[in-house]
């Protein structure tokens, strides 16, 4: 397959496509007429906006490589098959919360999708202290529903098993997250970095730590062995595209089968991350408390409508092989079955945190940063924005099974930020 591939560019684009029926509908008849533009900023790939008479759209082409390294770092093309089987699951399972893929190349790893228009990522978004009206509801509906629906609560036993081995496939970008998420940090791998000397202290601290090395490595375990659901696998700030009321989830070439808490997990790391930056990025006080508090009140919302979806659904589509319904409402037994349910967004919330934690220390301590924290120069400011996100990280994954509930993980989130003991 990879024989064919070519890399597109700017230039060669237009006549590569100007065949594709899909490309004549949505941009233009005439490829004169198309204007390319190459816009990927993330760190695998190839993203162009091509803009025509008749519209626009997105072409984004895996490289064979990691962009953010360079062709020393060789990453299969394969990853665009997962992000095109993961993006029509997610439309399936929660319809609009992704771009519509209009055609998928294999050999040239490939995907022609819809244009959001005018969103932006989020992260530029928070970093200029302006609000998305319904993100924590479309977030909070988008991580229950593919969670639920991606998972043997909801899919034929083999529809879900089929998917599973697929997933199981996507085996170098989950090397990736299990190499870059839960292991370099941890030490002095060769492509981390930090912001250095004000944080040697703290990083120092961090990587003796023996217990929290433990802790890690126990949920390093459940993102390998826990095939509960298809995760996004990457959601985070830079996954995520808004406008001033509307947001809509990208990118998910990390797709795999893991535990159901990952994908919320990383995304409430991402929020807490932007919580502690903010004073760095808003300079008058009371705007920046206003928009801090902002932040806590989606990550509290995110999970509630978490919580209050996934119980729909559990009491509405719990067609899958576990907990049936020939078990527990069939016989009467509905309040076990109930009680059940919110046992299991227990365990969820527990493994939530940690992820969250790991996710906070990942972005400060190994190769791929967040633009909140990494676009500041000063580097005295970005370490103390940067050492509050480490400690409230560390709190959070060795208290993961200990916090009663999402308001404990703010006040912890608030006492970090004063200063005080996480
Ligand atoms: C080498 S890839 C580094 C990171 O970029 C992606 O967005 C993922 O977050 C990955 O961990
Ligand atoms: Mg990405």
């Amino acid at each position: 397959m990879e024989n064919d591939y070519k890399a597109l560019s700017p230039e060669t684009l237009a006549s590569r496509l100007s065949d594709l029926e899909v490309m004549k509908w949505s941009v233009g008849a005439d490829p004169a007429g198309w204007s390319v533009r190459e816009v990927g900023d993330g760190n695998l790939n190839l993203v162009f906006i091509v803009e025509g008479k008749a519209g626009s759209v997105i072409v984004k082409q895996a490289l064979p490589y990691v962009r953010l390294v360079g062709d020393s770092w060789p990453l299969p093309l394969k990853r665009a098959f997962f992000e095109y089987h993961a993006l029509i699951r997610q439309e399936a399972r929660d319809p609009g919360s992704v771009p519509a893929v209009l055609h998928f190349d294999e050999s040239q790893a490939l995907i022609i999708m819809e244009r959001l228009q005018p969103h932006i990522i989020l992260r530029q978004q928070t970093m200029e202290g302006r609000k998305v009206e319904g993100l924590a509801r479309t977030m909070g509906l988008f991580a229950a529903r593919t969670a639920f629906r991606g998972s043997d609560l909801s899919m034929k036993a083999g529809d879900k098993k089929a998917d599973a081995a697929l997933f199981a496939g996507n085996v170098e970008l989950c090397d990736i997250t299990e190499t870059l998420v839960f292991t370099d940090p941890y030490y002095d791998a060769e492509m981390n970095r930090h912001t250095t000397p004000q944080l040697d202290g703290i990083v120092a601290a961090l990587r003796a730590d023996e217990a929290l090395k433990v802790e890690v490595q126990h949920m390093k375990r459940a993102f390998t062995s826990r095939g509960e659901t298809m995760c996004h696998g990457d959601l985070h700030a830079g996954s995520i595209m808004v406008t001033h009321d509307n947001s809509r989830v990208i990118d998910p070439e990390f797709a795999f089968y893991g535990p159901f808490g990952f994908d919320i997990g990383m995304l409430i790391g991402n929020y807490l991350m932007a919580y502690h930056a903010m004073p760095a990025h808003i300079a008058d006080e009371a705007a920046c408390r206003d928009y801090q508090d902002w932040i806590l009140a989606v990550i509290d919302e995110t999970w509630s409508v978490y919580c209050e979806e996934f119980m729909r659904l559990w009491r509405t589509e719990r067609t899958g092989i576990l907990y049936p319904a020939s078990l527990y409402e069939d016989q009467g037994h509905g309040f076990a079955s109930e009680a059940a349910g919110q046992q299991l967004l227990g365990e969820i919330f527990c493994d939530l945190v940690g992820f969250a934690g790991i996710e906070m220390h990942r972005r400060i301590l190994g190769l791929a940063h967040v633009a909140e924290l990494d676009s500041l120069e000063d580097e005295d400011v970005r370490a103390r924005c940067e050492a509050k996100c480490l400690k409230l990280g560390q709190m959070l994954i060795m208290n993961r099974n200990r916090l009663t509930g999402m308001d404990a993980v703010i006040a912890a989130a608030r006492r970090a930020e004063t200063g005080e003991q996480a």
